[in-house]
């Protein structure tokens, strides 16, 4: 019999498909591979299985969006989780992320972890870059572990994450199923502390997994810290940033990058303190990157 389902999980070339309040172990079937379509955790897929073990996934349905780093399809909100030191905040990745959820047409929150072991100057540095963030449309809230939620902090979560498809993201150490723990403790997942040596996390949660929160569902997912646009083009990148857009309506040339051009709106903004410098300078190094990417054939 033919079901319809969601992959929740994906581990050793198992998928864990939920139907129906269970959970199939399916495996994906060759033509797929043929086809060059991986399945995603957050995938709608059609699958058929006699039992609870040996299920085979036959169509995956259009996804409404998906997510190279982590991989995940079908997502409505991300959250960023940065922490504050431990490894250390930086605007850049954020940028990074905040880009790739806007390029797949997902909203974005920020959580700011880890505010117990930072000094107060720097606390209220990194506040002062979020607050611009909050201001152009990315919501934060600062965390740290065994400080409980206030009221408004819980409230802060259900208003974004409640009835909607949520993925944690950020770097492996940042706190990502600290947090979840947090929200939930009956979630129990694994958290361990960031290797000394090396001051980042190490690697402790492993795949990606949606989880039922909220009348909602939340992925936790592994760290990382690299994430190239491999299909952004230079032109449309600042289309993924909501302040630059905005100002670029000033940009005498149409097709402006807001590099060199004369005429910049956005530069204007950042040159009269409306947009912040290092969200600006962010910004060319990723257009740089961008640039340099070898074209493919
Ligand atoms: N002091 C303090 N420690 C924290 C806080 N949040 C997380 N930690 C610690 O940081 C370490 C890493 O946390 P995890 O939740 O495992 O980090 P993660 O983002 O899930 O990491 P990966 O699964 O590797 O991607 C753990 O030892 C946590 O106890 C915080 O707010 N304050
Ligand atoms: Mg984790
Ligand atoms: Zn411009």
């Amino acid at each position: 019999m033919v079901k319809r389902g969601q992959i929740r999980k994906a581990l050793s070339g198992f998928y864990y498909v939920y139907s129906d309040d269970k959970t199939y172990q399916t495996r994906a079937r060759g033509v797929f591979r043929n086809q060059d379509i991986t399945p995603l955790t957050g995938d709608y897929v059609e699958f058929q299985a006699e039992n609870l073990e040996e299920g085979y996934i036959l169509k995956i349905e259009e996804r409404k969006n998906e997510l190279i780093r982590p991989p995940i399809a079908n997502i409505d909100i991300g959250v960023c989780v940065c922490s504050a030191v431990e490894p250390d905040f930086s605007s850049q990745l954020l940028d990074r992320f905040l880009v790739s959820l806007e390029a797949n047409h997902m909203a974005a929150i920020i959580v700011l972890t880890k505010v117990d072991l930072v000094e107060k100057d720097k606390l209220l540095e990194i506040q002062e870059q979020l607050d611009y963030y909050e201001s152009i449309g990315y919501p934060y809230l600062i965390s740290s572990e065994n400080q409980p939620w206030s009221e408004e902090d819980q409230n802060f979560f259900e208003r974004n994450i409640a009835d909607r498809t949520a993925v944690f993201i950020g770097q492996s150490g940042a706190g990502k199923s600290t947090l979840l723990n947090k929200l939930k403790p009956d979630l129990d997942l694994k958290t361990a502390e960031i290797s000394l040596s090396l001051g980042r996390g190490k690697h402790t949660t492993r795949h990606v997994e949606l989880l039922p929160l909220f009348n909602g569902l939340i992925a936790d997912t592994p760290g990382f810290s690299s994430l190239d646009f491999e299909t952004i083009e230079s032109e449309e990148l600042s289309d993924y940033y909501p302040d630059f857009l905005e100002q670029s309506k000033n940009c005498k040339f149409t097709g402006c990058i807001h590099r060199s051009e004369p005429g910049c709106g956005v530069k204007m903004a950042v040159k009269e303190g409306r947009i912040p410098q290092a969200r600006y300078d962010n910004y060319l190094v990723i257009l740089d990157q961008i640039e340099k990417r070898k074209p493919k054939y």
